[in-house]
């Protein structure tokens, strides 16, 4: 299987509050060179380097100015004498009489983010860019032929909507590869979410529609990040209803209880029929993830690639999240290493 990875996710790495206190984010550079150096040791493939690709590419998952604010938010920020990371602290919530887009970069960033889990440093831009490009250029690979790929995306993306960023998320790499699917002539596409998180934002970007179904096995929103999405009676709308599907799964699930989940997710999206399936592959369901709560272990994920190996569709694998470093290479190439055994 070919891998696809930027050495420029190395330029951001960004905040986070831990427990109310502002610290260095989880969501770190070792994370994907850890990963990479377990592909070059279990010898999984190739390993390429991201082609370069039109912004529009972006903006077919999200709003325009969403992506411009994205490109320009580091200069507004730094422009009014600010040095930190640029972080929200105002929200658009409920209630809240506006609904416009504000003029002052302080506004905007609040405006464009579900959480202060996104923050904007000098060159977050460049990675963002980069990583969502890993994933058009692993999903070009699919599209011109391969059985499937690996994009090792850093920053991840599925909890990027289509015009707000959040949980360390910013351009939607998934959704953006789903979209190139479709401009490529792709009349089916399946998404398949196995991060512990519900991939609110890529369930945002197809919501209403029926050529993209999203499928999503998560910690229960009642008590699990991000907490206002992910039940499952978000069925989509319009054309889009029947097309969204999830599988809240409690704190402490082992590999006995979320296969069965998975399954089920897998049977679905087989009648759906599409021509591609991209898998949002977190690692942060294992056990010893520090801020997740299923009890997957390190041979489970062998398990989880043969799984998916039997929907027998072209498959792009996406890296999301997945926080203990020391064994995300293991974990997150078992997924990939199980899917070839089975192909
Ligand atoms: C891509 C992805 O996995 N994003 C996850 C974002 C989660 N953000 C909120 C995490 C809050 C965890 N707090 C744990 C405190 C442990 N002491
Ligand atoms: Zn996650």
């Amino acid at each position: 299987m070919l891998t696809v990875f930027s050495t420029n996710h190395r330029l951001h790495h960004g905040v986070e509050l831990k427990d109310g206190a502002i610290k260095l984010s989880f969501e770190e550079p070792l994370r994907a060179d850890t990963v990479l150096d377990r592909v070059r040791s279990a010898g999984l493939g190739d390993v390429t380097a991201e082609h370069a690709y039109e912004r529009s590419c972006y903006v077919a998952a999200h709003s325009e100015r969403y992506v411009r604010f994205l490109e320009t938010a580091w200069d507004q920020w730094s422009a009014t004498g600010r040095s930190h990371d640029a972080l929200p602290l105002v929200w658009p919530v409920n209630g809240l009489p506006s609904d416009e887009e504000p003029d002052h970069i302080d506004g905007k960033l609040g405006f464009f983010a579900m959480d202060a889990g996104a923050p904007i440093g000098v060159h977050t831009w460049h990675a963002v860019s980069s990583s969502a490009n890993v994933a058009l250029t692993g999903i070009d690979a699919v599209l011109n032929g391969a059985t499937s790929a690996f994009a090792l995306c850093r920053p991840p993306g599925h909890h990027a909507a289509r015009e707000y960023a959040g949980g360390y998320c910013y351009l939607n790499n998934a959704a953006i590869a789903a979209e190139r699917c479709v401009s490529r002539g792709a009349r089916r596409v399946a998404i398949l979410d196995v991060d512990f998180h519900h991939g609110n934002g890529t369930q945002d970007i197809f919501y209403q529609r029926a050529d993209v179904l999203f499928a999503s096995i998560h910690g229960d929103p009642k008590v699990s990040y991000p907490f206002f999405a992910g039940s499952s009676d978000e069925l989509g709308s319009g054309p889009g209803y029947g097309f969204t599907v999830n599988y809240p799964m409690p704190w402490g699930t082992d590999w006995n209880h979320y296969q069965i989940a998975l399954d089920s997710a897998i049977d679905r999206i087989a009648r759906h029929r599409p021509d591609v399936l991209i898998v949002s592959l977190g690692v942060d369901t294992f056990k010893d993830d520090p801020i997740s709560h299923f009890q997957l272990t390190t041979d489970d994920y062998l398990l989880m690639g043969k799984r998916i190996a039997r929907a027998r569709v072209p498959t792009l694998f996406v890296m999301e999240g997945g926080y203990m470093v020391d064994e995300i290479g293991l974990n997150a190439v078992n997924v990939l290493l199980g899917f070839e055994a089975d192909v």
